[in-house]
């Protein structure tokens, strides 16, 4: 069998707005939650904030050419919502369009396909004081915003996707108030699932008005929910809703109009409350690709003497009796995230998406990646394990592809080193490095090796 991926396939690196930018007081840029919230001491570590990042604003010339020497076809980035609508209301800075105007000329100019998210959790500020996507009338303004995109930008971008992450935006944004706006309401985040599957669903629809022959997604984070005791009912009761929670949610919004029963159930009115009549049919789209992050698997067993109740992730409505950690055989090969390493979970995830979704037509795995702590040597950064993390995700992506799983592209986490939200500069996930003083990049290593990779179109 050969270890090749299809001819065409769409080899990419991935970055978001906040991440990388910098320039935060430049050209008229409004305020997003993650200014506030980075500098809101004590929420993220260091007190680090975007406001230089990696400086991209200024250097995306030298980021497009990095990628042009490592042979990438495509480059997904998003748009801060705050640079083109600083208050987020109608109000347009023409500077900010401006930029990324730029930028996509300069990738075609390079050949690299742009595929572009609109939004990566840099909400307007003004939007958030307004209740944010706890406040339905969110998503009449994030249609205002896609529209105003697809009209600017889709004559030369093709691949859209509507939102990344709904479901950090949602419980890590609003109940467990880990991400920016930080808040820590439970019904607050039901709402803000709800209205970020309606505001895709109304996004799409937005930009294919707009433009018609354009593919548009949506990204979710996604696992694998390994139960390592399948005779407990209380773990397959537990596992069952933590799987609805986060693989299914937005899957199921877009493709039948409603939400699995174990939702509807456990979260009782707060969900049913937010549920207007008619959203079966806004929730529905025939969405072209969904945009798959993959970073680790869960496991979840029952749980041991000394594992007190708790509630993960701010998702549980009551604590959990079970035992989440890594088993024993993976615990000392963790990521500097703390996460597992699981390269078989990739194509065992597009597998079972492929079973259990067969209506959606292709999938992008829009990132994949993983921060370890690099050291610097003699300017080189070897970084093994980061190698081998991209190697090994790549042969469990290949063998699925070669059963006939549509995967049609894969996008490295990250580019660069960036601001990694919560934990700052501390954790690194580039393929190159940035020196956080000089902006200087070098790449590394998996760098190195990733470019081999797109030169033989397989490992
Ligand atoms: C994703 N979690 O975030 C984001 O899309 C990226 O912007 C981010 O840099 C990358 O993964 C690495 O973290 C996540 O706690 C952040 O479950 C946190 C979680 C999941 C995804």
């Amino acid at each position: 069998m050969s270890s090749n991926f299809p001819d065409g396939f769409l080899w990419g690196t991935a970055t978001a707005s906040y991440q990388i930018e910098g320039a935060a007081n430049v050209d008229g840029r409004g305020a997003s939650i993650w200014d506030t919230f980075s500098k809101t001491p004590g929420k993220v570590v260091n007190g680090d904030t975007g406001d230089s990042a990696c400086d991209h604003y200024n250097r995306f010339d030298e980021d497009i050419a990095i990628m042009k020497d490592l042979g990438v076809k495509a480059y997904r980035f998003s748009i801060a919502w705050p640079r083109l609508f600083p208050a987020g209301d109608s109000v347009r800075e023409e500077r900010g369009f401006a930029f990324y105007n730029r930028l996509i000329n300069a990738l075609i100019a390079a050949d690299i396909e742009p595929m572009v998210t609109l939004y990566h959790w840099d909400l307007p500020q003004h939007l958030e004081d307004e209740g944010g996507w706890a406040n339905r009338d969110i998503v009449g303004a994030f249609v205002a915003y896609a529209t105003a995109c697809a009209e600017a930008f889709g004559d030369r971008v093709n691949n859209w996707i509507t939102l990344n992450e709904p479901w950090c935006v949602s419980w890590l944004g609003y109940s467990n108030g880990v991400h920016a706006p930080g808040k820590k309401d439970f019904s607050l985040a039901i709402a803000a699932a709800h209205h970020t599957a309606l505001a895709h669903a109304a996004a799409f629809r937005a930009i294919k008005a707009v433009r018609p022959d354009s593919q548009v997604g949506l990204t979710l984070n996604m696992n694998n929910n390994n139960i390592e005791s399948p005779q407990d009912s209380e773990v397959l009761a537990i596992a069952d809703l933590m799987d609805a929670n986060l693989n299914r949610w937005w899957i199921e919004a877009f493709t039948t109009g409603k939400y699995s029963q174990v939702l509807l159930d456990t979260y009782g009115d707060l969900l049913n409350g937010v549920i207007k009549p008619g959203d079966e049919e806004l929730l529905k789209v025939k969405t072209d690709f969904l945009g798959v992050n993959y970073y680790s698997d869960g496991f979840v067993r029952s749980a041991r003497p000394e594992d007190k109740p708790y509630i993960d992730g701010g998702f549980m409505p009551f604590p959990q009796r079970v035992d989440t950690s890594a088993p024993a055989h993976l615990a000392n090969s963790l990521t500097a995230m703390g996460w597992v390493v699981t390269p078989e979970g990739l194509g065992n995830l597009v597998t079972r998406i492929r079973r259990d979704w067969p209506e959606i037509p292709y999938y992008m795995i829009t990132e994949n990646g993983s921060s370890y702590e690099d050291v610097i040597v003699d300017g080189q950064i070897n970084d093994i394990e980061r190698t081998r993390y991209l190697t090994s995700h790549l042969e469990s992506l290949q063998k699925a592809v070669a059963q006939g799983v549509p995967v049609k592209g894969y996008f490295a986490w990250s580019l660069l080193d960036n601001f990694e939200w919560a934990e700052g500069y501390a954790k690194r996930f580039g393929i190159v490095h940035v020196d956080y003083t000089t902006f200087k990049r070098t790449p590394k290593a998996s760098a190195h090796r990733y470019k081999e990779i797109i030169a033989n179109n397989g490992l």
